[in-house]
């Protein structure tokens, strides 16, 4: 019997969860959203169950599928997010000796290697790198192509931006933005916001 899952939110993000999701075997149950019409409605991927608060009714699987840090750090100290549920896409390589969270998503040909570790209700988006030992905070973002070298660390909440590199050992700290195609060379502060190459 496939998983039902209940996605959180019905953009685009969500869009690619809900492929990822059928793509690896599970079922929609359908999607929660406050303002509709929402694009999975629009584009007939899933009907809308209802607003985020009519998601206290139903008890199945559920996955936050809102790309944006901040908004998804919010919604799950709002929600039950007690049966948050992986999707992982078919094509991404997850190691054995990694250790994963909950409600994470894990995009197409992402890699997370040998004893890595990805905290609750992050998104490891298409393409993008997560080498070995590394540590992954609750709700980051590492966005499609990002690639971060053996044994760094991402503090909660922080985005790395679309194909950014960040050197091994680095430490990133919580609620940062490093910005898209950036190169990191040096530890970044909590909060901080950096960008460029070597990213400053
Ligand atoms: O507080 C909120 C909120 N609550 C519910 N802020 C925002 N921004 N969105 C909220 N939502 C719901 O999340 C909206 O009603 C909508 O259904 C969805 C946001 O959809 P949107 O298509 O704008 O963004 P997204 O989060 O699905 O996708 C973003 O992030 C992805 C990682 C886009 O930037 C994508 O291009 C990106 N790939």
């Amino acid at each position: 019997m496939p998983t039902h899952i209940i996605l959180i939110g019905g953009g685009g993000h969500a869009l690619v969860v809900a492929e990822a999701a059928t793509l690896a075997g599970h079922a929609l149950a359908g999607f929660v959203d406050d303002q509709p019409p929402a694009l999975l409605e629009r584009l007939g991927v899933c009907s809308r169950l209802g607003t985020l608060e009519s998601l206290a009714q139903f008890s199945g699987p559920r996955i936050l599928c809102i790309g944006d840090v901040n908004c998804r750090r919010r919604l799950a100290a709002r929600i039950d997010l007690t049966n948050a549920f992986n999707v992982i896409h078919p094509t991404a390589f997850v190691s054995p000796s990694a250790r994963l969270g909950k409600g994470i998503y894990v995009g197409p040909n992402a890699v997370i290697h040998s004893r890595a570790s990805v905290g609750d209700h992050a998104i490891i988006n298409s393409g993008a790198i997560v080498e070995h030992e590394c540590t992954v905070g609750t709700h980051c973002h590492i966005a499609p192509a990002a690639a971060l070298g053996g044994n760094v660390s991402i503090g909660p909440g922080s985005l790395v931006g679309l194909g950014a590199r960040i050197l091994p050992s680095i430490t990133i700290g919580d609620g940062a933005i490093i910005g898209a195609g950036s190169v990191v060379v040096e530890d970044v502060g909590n909060g901080a916001k950096v960008k460029g190459v070597p990213a400053r």
